[in-house]
């Protein structure tokens, strides 16, 4: 009944329009909608406010948000009748003053639901949920009133996002047409036309959303490391990062090699990932069956899932390790191990070759590889081949060449950098220098310098 009424009177008062109409896009589009004058309807406003808290009550979040400026009256009814706090991001970028994007009281770390009135490409999604990352606000669900676009429910989902949308295309045409409001011939024109594809309204979504924050983390640090935390215990490992953050942009855990791992260690690790802007990669190398690795990812006593942006996958076992791993997971990505660092590793060419394949297939939770190679030529060979958008990130690297005594073996800074790396992931090159936080920043210096000249 709300629904019906809710597009009738969109229909009454011109929200909807039949013709020739010319999208933002260049695209032409039979029918067009501006909901923008709904706001001075009050039974019309007070009817989608309605519809949109049936669809969200249930869903886990700690902010409300509507984009401006038609979504932002909506929001801040649905924020009043939730009893939700309420904040929402500028839309002008300000130049004076205090340079605040957020507006509103909010803590890091916490989740935002954001509202808005119309979809068409989903592109607004993904720019406003990076200007609430940036200020550490997680936006994961998206509610909006009416989806007329192609398929961004699926795109977004691909890029970690749940798209909540009261209305479909279908659904507004079919009330229309039932209710006699457009003719059978019309309604026929509208079916054809969503039925075609329309390559301009896509959303890039091959680089999943986590590479995109990563290569944004690389150019803002200006850094390209990332840091290996191999130590057993909690003070050395946040001491580590207390000294060395401001090089970095990822820290790499082997959580199970942590003695005294407790809760409050992630939850100081989440903490200190968003007060020092560095993302989480955890180094688990899953290497099972889709069923198996499933519950290594979410449960046990570590739960991966909660708090590692990244994790490491072998891909031998196939394709439905990553079927496991990330059916119905958002906001998590992985990097597939192409080729170890250590010596007489099994991996030969052809099967680096069929793990691009399989990460380019899955790119939507695959961000790269880690890649090894003992000189710059040979990294290049193989960076050449891995798909475009997706990065190779480097072990087994030192400021000097060699081994140790275990088989691990090491390629130079700038072999790696010249050899196409994003990143470099470096372990007792830092940690077992007495000066890390000196080092650091030298590893981050050589390695930005040949990279920022490419
Ligand atoms: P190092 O101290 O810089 O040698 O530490 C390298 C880290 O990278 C260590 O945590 C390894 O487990 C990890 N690593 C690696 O060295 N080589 C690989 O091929 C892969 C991971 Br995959």
């Amino acid at each position: 009944m709300k629904k019906e009424f809710f597009i009738l009177r969109l229909h009454d008062i011109g929200a909807i329009k039949f013709g020739e109409f010319t999208l933002k896009s260049g695209k032409k589009s039979p029918f067009y909608f501006d909901l923008r004058d709904m706001i001075s309807y009050p039974d019309i406003l007070n009817t989608a406010v309605n519809l949109i808290v049936d669809k969200i009550e249930d869903l886990d979040f700690d902010y409300i948000s509507g984009i401006p400026y038609t979504a932002l009256p909506i929001a801040t009814l649905v924020a009043d009748i939730l009893d939700k706090p309420l904040i929402y991001a500028r839309k002008e970028e300000k130049s004076y003053g205090t340079k605040n994007t957020i507006i509103g009281k909010f803590e890091k770390g916490s989740k935002c639901l954001i509202i808005d009135d119309l979809i068409t490409s989903g592109e607004s999604i993904i720019e406003i949920s990076e200007k609430f990352n940036k200020e550490g606000i997680e936006t994961i669900d998206f509610s909006v009133l009416i989806d007329r676009s192609d398929n961004a429910k699926q795109k977004l989902s691909n890029a970690g996002f749940n798209l909540h949308p009261i209305f479909e295309l279908d659904e507004v045409i079919k009330i229309l047409r039932t209710n006699n409001r457009i003719t059978k011939q019309r309604a026929s024109q509208i079916k054809k036309y969503t039925n075609v594809k329309h390559e301009k309204t896509d959303i890039k979504v091959k680089n999943n959303h986590l590479t995109k924050i990563l290569k944004q983390k690389i150019e803002q640090k200006k850094s390209n490391l990332i840091l290996s935390l191999d130590v057993d215990n909690q003070k050395d490992f946040f001491e580590i990062i207390d000294k060395t953050y401001k090089h970095i942009v990822m820290v790499k855990t082997h959580v199970d090699i942590i003695n005294d791992f407790d809760e409050n260690f992630i939850k100081k690790l989440k903490e200190y990932a968003i007060t020092r802007n560095f993302m989480i990669f955890e180094d688990r190398k899953f290497a099972d069956i889709g069923n198996t690795v499933q519950k290594q990812y979410k449960n046990g006593i570590y739960k991966i899932k909660q708090w590692s942006n990244f994790i490491t996958v072998h891909a031998s076992p196939g394709e439905g390790i990553l079927q496991g791993l990330f059916s119905g997971v958002v906001n998590r990505s992985s990097f597939l191990l192409a080729k170890m660092s250590s010596k007489g590793n099994l991996m030969n060419d052809n099967y680096t070759r069929q793990v691009f394949e399989m990460g380019k297939k899955y790119s939507d939770v695959v961000s790269g590889y880690i890649v090894h190679a003992n000189t710059k030529e040979e990294l290049q060979r193989l960076k050449n081949k891995i798909p475009k958008g997706q990065l190779l990130l480097m072990p087994g690297v030192k400021l000097k060449a060699g081994e140790d005594a275990t088989g691990q073996q090491y390629t130079t800074v700038e072999d790696a950098m010249q050899g196409g790396a994003d990143c470099i992931i470096v372990g007792r090159g830092i940690i077992a220098n007495n000066n890390p936080e000196k080092i650091a920043k030298e590893y981050k210096e050589r390695a930005w310098k040949i990279y920022s000249n490419k």
